[in-house]
């Protein structure tokens, strides 16, 4: 953010007359879409601002680029997409080629969104590219997520809620990983491609979370058996072999070494997620979980 060819403008992507404004001063040559409403439990409660940013917002992103002749257009998307995999069927990975077939409000608005870039592309020859990634970790990471809220919540003794019998499978990559993939498909990818983003990293929830305990010293009878959230996806799991044989994209931090830096940045940065999670966050908490 000292960068000097860096600007921070906050501003909501559905808002048509900001974003035109900022492309008229800024005139950008490429634009990377990471807006998104992305919490599925919050879109199962709430799906309306799920539509409204993932789609519409998307569109406004679009027509700008359009409008003031973006070179290149990049969506930023996910491997919700795809819907989920069977669990114990570690042959069955998800490919470009793969049926759009999804689960939840959230992943139905992202897959709306993709459908809506595809368009732009053959209608419009809007110069697009789409990433279709697995699950980020990292610093920042929001702490309604999993590996996040597991975090706080161990720091602070509290109980680690996981849904059902906690065997759902994830496939989780380190978050510097997945920009170093998108900064390679926006200066190097083909127009009008999609690629698949993920780390060969599949693992199921209760192990992250006896991970995250065993990094903390904390027991493992923090962890809590809570209702299954609705339609919840078994198993996520990508085949990156596109991204890897054009651009040569691998991953280049291993989960032990990420969920390391991962914990210890949460350990140095407890006034960040503290003042998260003491605001609206705490209201979202009650509800979510009280009930659970
Ligand atoms: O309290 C919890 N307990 C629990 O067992 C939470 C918050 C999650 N879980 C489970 C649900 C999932 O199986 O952990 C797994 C991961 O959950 P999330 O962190 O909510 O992620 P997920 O639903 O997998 O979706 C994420 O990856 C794909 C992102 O939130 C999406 O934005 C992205 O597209």
């Amino acid at each position: 953010m000292d960068s000097p060819n860096f600007r921070f403008v906050k501003a909501d992507i559905c808002d048509r007359d900001a974003v035109y404004r900022l492309f008229e001063e800024e005139c950008p040559d490429i634009v990377v879409n990471f807006a998104a409403e992305s919490h599925v439990d919050r879109s199962i409660e709430d799906p309306g601002i799920f539509l409204q940013t993932n789609i519409i917002g998307t569109s406004i992103m679009m027509d700008a680029c359009r409008k003031y002749g973006v070179h290149r257009y990049h969506q930023v998307s996910t491997d919700e997409v795809y819907g989920d995999l069977p669990l114990g069927r570690l042959d069955l990975l998800f490919t470009k080629e793969t049926p759009i077939h999804t689960s939840s409000p959230y992943s139905s608005s992202k897959a709306a969104a993709d459908l809506l870039v595809l368009a732009y592309y053959r209608t419009y020859k809007l110069p697009i590219s789409i990433s279709r990634c697995s699950n980020n970790y990292g610093p920042y990471h929001f702490p309604e997520k999993l590996i996040p809220l597991m975090i706080a919540n161990a720091l602070n003794d509290r109980s680690l809620p996981v849904y059902g019998e906690g065997k759902n499978v994830r496939d989780w990559l380190y978050v510097e990983d997945h920009c170093k993939a998108i900064d390679l498909i926006i200066h190097k990818g083909q127009v009008g491609e999609i690629y698949n983003v993920g780390g060969h990293n599949e693992m199921t929830n209760i192990e992250i979370m006896k991970l995250i305990c065993k990094e903390l010293g904390k027991p493992e009878s923090l962890i809590t058996f809570v209702p299954d959230r609705k339609g919840h996806d078994l198993r996520y799991a990508i085949d990156p072999t596109k991204i890897y044989n054009e651009l040569g994209w691998l991953p280049e931090t291993s989960f032990n070494d990420g969920i390391r830096k991962t914990i210890d940045w949460y350990l140095k940065n407890r006034s960040w997620w503290e003042e998260i999670i003491s605001g609206e966050y705490k209201s979202y908490y009650e509800r979510m979980y009280s009930n659970r």
